[in-house]
């Protein structure tokens, strides 16, 4: 069993139900099991600004997948919900990243973990440290909790 830390966000769409549909689906895998949901978060789109705001939050889950095959699931996941998105001709309603897996480091034409970015995104961070202030992040083996937040706009809200 590997503990792994998964970084959801939508922006299209009815956001909130995206997010709980992803970890309903990912939940119904063999061999993923959901553990804690972070709050959910309104954020500032980053990156490409021109879009609506984001809903994100930050799930635990514990799996026996390999990364790869959690990745897989993941995709498969974001591309279920994607059909929906196809009904409404939208753009993608849902993105699932692997943040962390275990304390492993990988890197190859598929898959980096840590999350590349995950230090740059207080989206990420803010739920991350809400769930898991004590996880470590083996490239630097800082706890999550004691990472620098980014000044950017997240907004808890009541769900
Ligand atoms: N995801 C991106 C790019 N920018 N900004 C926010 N606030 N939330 C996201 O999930 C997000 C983003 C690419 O995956
Ligand atoms: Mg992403
Ligand atoms: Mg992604």
């Amino acid at each position: 069993m590997t503990k792994a830390y998964l970084s959801l966000g939508s922006n299209m769409g009815d956001r909130a139900y995206h997010l709980r549909e992803a970890l309903r689906l990912l939940n119904q895998v063999e061999g993923i099991e959901v553990r804690d949901v972070s709050p959910i978060y309104d954020t500032a789109p980053i990156g490409y600004t021109d879009q609506n705001a984001f809903l994100n939050l930050c799930a635990s889950v514990e799996t026996t997948l390999s990364a790869h095959d959690l990745l897989y699931h993941c995709l498969d996941v974001e591309q279920q919900l994607h059909r929906v998105r196809k009904i409404h001709w939208g753009p993608r309603t849902c993105d699932i990243d692997i943040i962390l897996y275990g304390e492993e480091q990988i890197q190859d034409d598929e898959l980096t973990v840590p999350h590349p970015r995950m230090e740059e995104r207080a989206f990420v961070l803010v739920p991350l440290q809400d769930i898991a202030p004590d996880a470590i992040e083996p490239k630097t083996q800082r706890r999550v909790g004691d990472i620098p937040v980014p000044d950017d706009r997240v907004q808890r809200t009541d769900s």
